[in-house]
């Protein structure tokens, strides 16, 4: 049997959330979890960073369910993320605080020759494991600087991370089992609940050729180590190149069906404006909307922040990570006048087409206040918009990124 590290404390932290400032007062008298605070750069942006059992401090956007975002500064420091230091979503706030790693099962039916049931250990030892580094991105990521804002969780850009994933592919589960000709979707379902009966459960569907394309994971194991519980102990969906919403944690149930899923969170949720922007004139609403699917091209700045003084007259490293859907990065440009001119950057190590890509350049900046810019095209010629694009969910966001500096 496993336990989460501290159920009472996350309980009490949950607690807070429900009632607001006299419990704030007990969890700072918490010595062992003393809070800092943080302010993101855009208005109600103050979050306090909280130590969770198996993390280090990280920027709470809500307790009940647990909703933490990376500091940003972490992606300059590797780049792959600590599991200590990855983000956390979570939609429903039920969620599993109790798993025993030898009773879990697998179930795996519906639209199958031969429904199964596998255990942790048939799931390690009976498949050949697979291992690939992919970034892993909330669809909501960095909605805090969307306007007009919308509603949802005001997200700074902490809501990615980049690990390397072990596991076994989807496909040989589902070929074992034995799709049924004519099925359509494939869908996911994980051991946490709602709490209310009127709140929809967690499912996630992916058509059945994308879920038997091969790179598809159902992950055990990131950064050499078990899945930390928050990422979905003891297993999880992971969907190289695609949005977050799709890899499915604490993931106990797989099934087969022979229609298009309708459930909530695929018909009515994480769904965009379906037109080639993924966008609308900032407060309409689109025609017709189709579910996130893969990333768009981002790039950042990680060494510099906004407002810095850098040295002038002498080359000043500027360094970041770039990624996309899975094509992979070709170029990454930065500039350093607000995007008139723009010259190359250097790439670093490539650990695959669904890994950051790190970058750098030197720039020789002449004494005064420089805009830079950074932007980064894939191999298909995707790249990154000057201005943001809006969507009334806030979703998808890949603006070019600008970190103003002074040169003295
Ligand atoms: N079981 C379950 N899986 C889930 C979710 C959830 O609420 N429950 N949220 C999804 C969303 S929207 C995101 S962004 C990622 C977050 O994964 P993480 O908490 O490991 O960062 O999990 C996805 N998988
Ligand atoms: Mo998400």
């Amino acid at each position: 049997m496993k336990d989460y590290p501290d159920r009472r404390w996350l309980l009490r932290q949950a607690g807070r959330t429900l009632s607001g400032a006299a419990a704030s007062i007990v969890s700072t008298s918490l010595g062992a979890r003393a809070e800092d605070r943080v302010t993101l750069p855009f208005a109600n942006g103050e979050r306090p960073l909280v130590r969770y059992p198996g993390k280090r401090p990280l920027i709470q956007l809500t307790a009940r369910p647990p909703q933490l975002e990376t500091p940003f500064s972490v992606f300059n420091e590797n780049v792959i993320t600590p599991n200590d230091a990855f983000f956390v979503r979570y939609h429903l706030a039920d969620i599993p605080l109790t798993i025993d790693p030898d009773a879990f099962r697998l179930e795996v039916k519906g639209n199958v020759e031969r429904p199964i049931s596998l255990s942790l250990a048939e799931l390690k030892s009976g498949f050949e494991p697979v291992e690939i580094v992919a970034v892993h991105q909330c669809t909501g990521n960095s909605r805090g600087f969307v306007e007009p804002r919308v509603a949802g969780g005001q997200l700074g850009h902490g809501a990615m991370g980049n690990a390397r994933w072990r596991g076994v592919p989807l496909k040989a589960v589902l070929d074992k089992a034995g799709v049924r000709a004519g099925s359509r979707q494939v869908v996911f379902n994980g051991l946490d609940k709602p709490v209310l009966p009127e709140t929809p459960d967690f499912l996630k569907a992916l058509d059945v050729d994308h879920a038997r394309d091969g790179e598809v994971i159902l992950a055990y194991a990131m950064n050499g180590e078990d899945l930390p519980w928050l990422n979905g102990f003891p297993l999880r969906l992971v969907v190289p190149g695609y949005y977050g919403t799709y890899w499915v944690k604490h993931l106990n149930e797989i099934t087969v069906i022979d229609r298009v899923f309708d459930g909530f969170w695929m018909s009515t949720a994480y769904r965009a404006p379906d037109n080639a922007c993924a966008c609308v004139e900032p407060g309409r609403k689109p025609l017709a909307t189709t579910p996130v699917t893969r990333f768009n091209v981002r790039s950042f700045i990680t060494n510099l922040a906004d407002g810095m003084t850098v040295a002038a007259g002498t080359p000043t490293l500027v360094k970041g990570i770039a990624f996309d859907g899975g094509y992979g990065v070709a170029d990454v440009l930065l500039s350093a006048d607000g995007g008139q001119s723009w010259r190359e950057a250097r790439l670093g190590a490539d650990l695959g087409r669904y890994s950051f890509r790190e970058w750098r350049a030197d720039l020789d900046l002449p004494k005064g206040a420089h805009e830079l810019k950074v932007r980064a095209i894939n191999t298909i010629g995707q790249s990154q918009p000057m201005a943001p694009l809006w969507n009334p969910p806030g979703y998808l966001r890949n603006v070019v990124e600008t970190v103003r500096v002074h040169a003295a």
